[in-house]
C-alpha cells in the first residue's frame, strides 16, 4: 500500500479531473462523403489551392497525407478523387452541430479548431459514482498501458467511467450526425489530446496518470507537445533540448536561465505530461474573419476585387453567427522585396451597426451597406499602403472584430427578445423622436492591442456616441406618444440594448402606466420556435392570474414559459429566494444574478 502511494506522489499527484478530447476523423473528407455517399469508397482528397488539406482513410492507404501537394498526392494515388474544399461553410456548420451535440451532456465543452473538442466530465462522473457500484466499472476502448496497481485516489475507476461516456458521445455524434470520431481520455487536457489519435480512425484510448511520463517519452521531439510552438522549440533547440526526454531531464533551474520562471515551470510540467489548464466553455468567437493568400498582388483594383469577394463570404458567416459587428479589420501581408521577407499589418475601424439590420432574427445588409463596408476596407487599405510607391501583397484579410454586446444565458430577457425584433424599426423610431443618440451601444468598441484602430473616419462612418440616460428618458416619453404598428415591438425596442443598458431598462419598468395597449400577438411570440408550444398555451389562456398590478400583462405573456413560471412562483411566494422550479437540481433555490425578476420592478 505504501509503495502505491509513493508512486502516485512522485508525479502529478492531482488526478481528480476526467477530460475527454474528441477529434473527428478526416473531417472535411467526411463532410464531403456525407454529402455525396458515392465518395465513401473511393480515395478522396480535399483540395485547397494546390494542397490536399486532408484525405479520407481510403486515400491514406495509398500514402495520401494531410497537407500534401496535389501533384505529389496524384503521384502516389493516380485514382484520387479531388473535391474543392475552399468554401468552409458546410465544414463550419458540421463543426457547430458536433459542438452542440456534445453540450447535451451538460459538461463544459471547449472547441478547439474545427473538429476538436475538450469535454470536462469530472462532475458528471462524481454524480454517477453516487449511484453506482465502483467495483463493477469496466473500461471501454483501448488503454495505453494496463495499470500496475490501482491508484489510491480512485482515478482509474473515474477514467473508466469517462471512457464509457466518451463511447456514448462518439455514438451520438455518429448516430445523429454520421461522423466517426476518436477520443482520448485522461486526467488532463494535454494527455487527452495526445492520446486521442493512438487508435485512429473511429476508436478511443484511455491513459492513466501513472503512465504520463513514459508516454511523453514516446513523443520524441518537443515540438510534438501541443502548447510548444515554433519559437519555443527554436529556443529549446538552441539550448540543445531537442527531445521530450531532454526536457524531462533538464533541471528546472537550468530552464529558468533561458525562460521566464512561469514558462520554465510550464515547460517542465508539460514534458512530464502534467497540465492543469481548465476546459473553458466555448462561446461565440471573438472575431470572424477570412483571409486569401496568393503569389502577389500589386494593383489597387485587384485588391478591391479580393476584398469584395472576401466580404461576400464574410457576410454569410456573420449572418450565421447572428451578432451585429461594430468593427472591421483589414490585414495585409506585404512582401518586402529588399529584405526578401514578408510581414503582416492590420488596421481596423469602427463601423456603424446601422449597416446591418435584423429582420425576424436574420441579419441582413443591403447593397448600399456592402458598398459602405467595402469603402471602409479600401480606406483602411489606403492607410496601410503608400500608393505613391509600388507595393506587393501576398495576403489580404477581412475580419469583423467586435460585436454588439448582448447578454448570453437562457434567462436573459434581452437575449431572448433580441432574436425577434427589427433593429431598423427601432432606429427609425429613435430618429422620429429626434434624439441625438441611437439605441445602440458602442462601448464594445475599443482599440485592439494587436492592430491599429482607426477612429478617425468621419466621412465614411461617423463614430456614434453612447446614449446617455437623459436620451433614454426622452425617447421613452416619445415612444409612449407615438402611434406605432406594434407596441410590443417598441417595448422590445427599448430592450434592444445590451447588458450595459439593463439597469436603464429596469428603470423603464417594462410596464407602462401611460400607455394603453391592446393585447395582440407580439413579434417575439410569432417567431417562437416549435419548442414554445407549451408557452403558447400559457399565453392563450390569459397568462398571469397572479401578476401584481404593476406588471404589463402583454409583456408577461410574450415571455418564454420558464420565465413566466419563474415570475409566477416568485409572486406566489415572495419570500422564496428564487421562487423558481427548474428541472436541474443545481438551480433549485439558487438566486440567479440574471433573473428575470429584476426587470419587473414596481414603481416606487
Ligand atoms: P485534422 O483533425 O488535423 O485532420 P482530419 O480531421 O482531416 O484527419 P484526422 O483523421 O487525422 O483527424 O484537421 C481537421 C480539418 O482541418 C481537416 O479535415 C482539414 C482541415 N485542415 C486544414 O485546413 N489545414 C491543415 O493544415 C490541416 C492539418 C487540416
Ligand atoms: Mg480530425
Amino acid at each position: 500500500m505504501d509503495t502505491s502511494i509513493s508512486v502516485y506522489n512522485e508525479n502529478d499527484s492531482e488526478h481528480s479531473r476526467c477530460i475527454i478530447h474528441m477529434d473527428v476523423d478526416c473531417f472535411y473528407a467526411q463532410v464531403e462523403m456525407l454529402r455525396k455517399p458515392m465518395l465513401r469508397n473511393v480515395p478522396l482528397g480535399i483540395q485547397q489551392k494546390n494542397i490536399v488539406v486532408t484525405s479520407n482513410y481510403e486515400a491514406r492507404k495509398y500514402g495520401v497525407q494531410k497537407c500534401m501537394l496535389v501533384s505529389d498526392a496524384l503521384k502516389v494515388c493516380p485514382n484520387l478523387t479531388l473535391v474543392n474544399g475552399e468554401d468552409l461553410h458546410d465544414y463550419r456548420t458540421a463543426s457547430s452541430k458536433i459542438f452542440t451535440a456534445l453540450l447535451g451532456w451538460k459538461c463544459p465543452v471547449e472547441k478547439l479548431g474545427m473538429d476538436e473538442n475538450f469535454i470536462d466530465v469530472t462532475n458528471l462522473i462524481q454524480e454517477k459514482l453516487k449511484t453506482m457500484n465502483e467495483t463493477s466499472v469496466t473500461l471501454t476502448g483501448h488503454i495505453y498501458n494496463e495499470p500496475s496497481i490501482e491508484c489510491p485516489c480512485g482515478c482509474h475507476n473515474r477514467l473508466r467511467i469517462a471512457s464509457q461516456i466518451a463511447s456514448e458521445m462518439r455514438k451520438k455524434v455518429y448516430d445523429e450526425l454520421g461522423f466517426t470520431t476518436c477520443t482520448g481520455i485522461a486526467h488532463n487536457k494535454l494527455l487527452a489530446k495526445l492520446i486521442c489519435p493512438l487508435h485512429k480512425p473511429n476508436d478511443q484510448t484511455t491513459i492513466f496518470p501513472e503512465h504520463a511520463t513514459s508516454f511523453m517519452l514516446s513523443l520524441t521531439s518537443v515540438r510534438s507537445i501541443p502548447s510548444i510552438g515554433t519559437k519555443t522549440t527554436e529556443a529549446l533547440i538552441s539550448q540543445k533540448i531537442i527531445t521530450v526526454r531532454d526536457l524531462q531531464e533538464t533541471p528546472l533551474e537550468e530552464l529558468k536561465k533561458h525562460f521566464s520562471s512561469d514558462m520554465a515551470v510550464r515547460l517542465k510540467a508539460l514534458s512530464l505530461g502534467e497540465d492543469s489548464t481548465p476546459v473553458k466553455q466555448s462561446g461565440k468567437p471573438l472575431s470572424i474573419g477570412l483571409e486569401d493568400s496568393f503569389k502577389t498582388v500589386s494593383v489597387k483594383s485587384e485588391v478591391e476585387d479580393k476584398f469584395s469577394a472576401l466580404l461576400q463570404r464574410l457576410l454569410v458567416l456573420v449572418r450565421e453567427d447572428g451578432r451585429i459587428p461594430v468593427s472591421l479589420r483589414v490585414t495585409l501581408r506585404k512582401k518586402d522585396a529588399k529584405r526578401l521577407s514578408s510581414h503582416r499589418e492590420s488596421r481596423q475601424s469602427q463601423i456603424s451597426p446601422s449597416i446591418f439590420s435584423l429582420t425576424n432574427g436574420v441579419l441582413t445588409v443591403t447593397d448600399a451597406g456592402q458598398q459602405k463596408l467595402l469603402a471602409i476596407a479600401m480606406r483602411l487599405f489606403n492607410k496601410l499602403i503608400d500608393l505613391t510607391k509600388p507595393f506587393h501583397l501576398t495576403l489580404v484579410g477581412l475580419a469583423f472584430t467586435k460585436f454588439q454586446e448582448r447578454m448570453t444565458g437562457r434567462s436573459s430577457i434581452v437575449n431572448y427578445l433580441m432574436n425577434d425584433i427589427s433593429v431598423q424599426s427601432v432606429l427609425n423610431l429613435s430618429n422620429d423622436c429626434d434624439t441625438s443618440a441611437t439605441s445602440m451601444d458602442y462601448s464594445a468598441v475599443s482599440p485592439s492591442s494587436s492592430t491599429t484602430t482607426d477612429h478617425s473616419d468621419g466621412e465614411v462612418e461617423p463614430s456614434p456616441k453612447k446614449p446617455k440616460k437623459v436620451n433614454w428618458i426622452a425617447k421613452r416619453r416619445c415612444l409612449a406618444k407615438e402611434e406605432v404598428a406594434s407596441p410590443s415591438k417598441l417595448k422590445v425596442g427599448e430592450l434592444r440594448l445590451n447588458s450595459k443598458e439593463l439597469e436603464k431598462v429596469s428603470e423603464l419598468r417594462l410596464n407602462s402606466r401611460d400607455r394603453s395597449l391592446t393585447p395582440r400577438a407580439s413579434p417575439a411570440r410569432e417567431n417562437m420556435s416549435d419548442a414554445s408550444d407549451s408557452m403558447k398555451d400559457v399565453v392563450e389562456d390569459g397568462a398571469c392570474n397572479v401578476c401584481p398590478s404593476y406588471v404589463d400583462k402583454e409583456v408577461f405573456s410574450a415571455l418564454p414559459d420558464d420565465m413566466q413560471q419563474e415570475l409566477k412562483a416568485m409572486w406566489k411566494n415572495p419570500s422564496s429566494s428564487a421562487g423558481v422550479t427548474r428541472s436541474s437540481p443545481r438551480n433549485v433555490n439558487k438566486p440567479k444574478s440574471n433573473s428575470i425578476r429584476k426587470y419587473f420592478v414596481p414603481h416606487k
